[in-house]
């Protein structure tokens, strides 16, 4: 049995890994308030908004806090930014890592005891020295040296990439350690599953209406295949299984809102996301160009995704690429 501590000790410089430590801590607190989950009195809204506009959840908040409150702790980092928080948190200036993070992706699963999760990405802090400022964070995804998500679903797990593939670990609440299950996960090339808000339908570009026409025709279709379609409303549970079972998860551009590429965040969700894919042997792009190329420009931008089996992101592409 390997445990993440041992685990990083081998694959991870000491501070990447003392940040992944903090990180991982807070993850066990935050699976351990939502087992208690109406009983911890964590259910219902905050009552408030967070940047995005959107209703905050009593654990989105809590979660957030932990998170910040552990990680500007941490000496080896700089600065940390949240998808919940408009503003950069600036940390240790002697720090040499910069941490984002989503504190609870698909948080409205929380009321209905679902899969919720935890986002984050680990991006090297350039100016080292001085105050961290969201300057030093809009680096390229491509930067990135660690990224992952928590998931707590049936059972709490650890999805890690340092750039060199990716691990899976499970939490095990007897020692209260996570331990790796997997150091070599793959995204299958091929799939018959996508994930998708089929709901948003009228909103999407052309390229993206015909590939899913194309996938809901069957074996008769265009396609020659039965697709089978989920959604979890959770990214990182949609993800999960695409790394367990294979699949397409889609976020396209969208004209639901003026102004906003579809709603998936570039710097929580979409980065991280795509390092973990690619590093898994998928594909992870907005429909045509790759998400880790993207120079932010802002730390809350959003960007269309679609990620996973490499098959069917290159096939989307040359969709849209036919059809303009
Ligand atoms: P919340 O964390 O605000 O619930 O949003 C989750 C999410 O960003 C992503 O994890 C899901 O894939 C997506 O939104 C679900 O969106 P829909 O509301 O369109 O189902």
């Amino acid at each position: 049995m390997t445990t993440l501590a041992q685990y990083l000790e081998t694959h991870a410089t000491p501070q990447i890994a003392s940040v992944i430590t903090t990180l991982a801590t807070t993850s066990t607190a935050i699976s351990n308030l939502l087992d208690k989950g109406a009983l911890a009195g964590i259910h219902g809204e905050a009552g408030g908004e967070n940047v995005q506009g959107e209703a905050q959840k009593k654990l989105d908040v809590i979660s957030n806090d932990l998170l910040l409150n552990a990680l500007i702790h941490n000496p080896n980092c700089a600065g940390v930014a949240s998808e919940e928080l408009e503003d950069i948190s600036p940390a240790n200036t002697d720090g040499t890592l910069l941490v984002t993070f989503d504190p609870l992706d698909g948080s409205s699963n929380i009321d209905i005891n679902m899969t919720v999760g935890t986002i984050f990405s680990v991006l090297p802090q350039k100016n080292t020295g001085n105050t961290a400022t969201e300057a030093d964070f809009l680096q390229a995804g491509t930067n990135q040296v660690a990224a992952g998500y928590f998931i707590y679903g049936t059972s709490t797990m650890l999805t890690l990439t340092l750039g060199k593939g990716v691990a899976m670990f499970s939490f095990d609440p007897l020692s209260q350690t996570y331990i790796l299950i997997n150091d070599n996960v793959q995204v299958s090339k091929t799939t018959a599953e996508y994930a998708i808000n089929a709901s948003n339908r009228r909103y999407w570009l052309a390229p993206m209406q015909q590939y899913i026409e194309e996938l809901t025709q069957g074996d008769t279709g265009v396609r020659n295949k039965d697709y089978n379609m989920r959604w979890v409303a959770a990214m990182i549970a949609d993800v999960h299984r695409i790394l367990i079972r294979g699949g397409v998860f889609m976020y396209p551009f969208d004209t639901k809102i003026a102004g906003k590429a579809g709603k998936l965040r570039l710097m929580y969700e979409g980065n991280p996301m795509a390092f973990v894919i690619e590093q898994a042997g998928g594909l992870a792009t907005d429909g045509v160009k790759r998400i880790m190329e993207y120079q932010p420009t802002h730390i809350h931008q959003r960007v269309p995704v679609v990620l996973g089996a490499s098959d069917e992101v290159e096939y989307v592409k040359a969709l849209h690429e036919k059809m303009g």
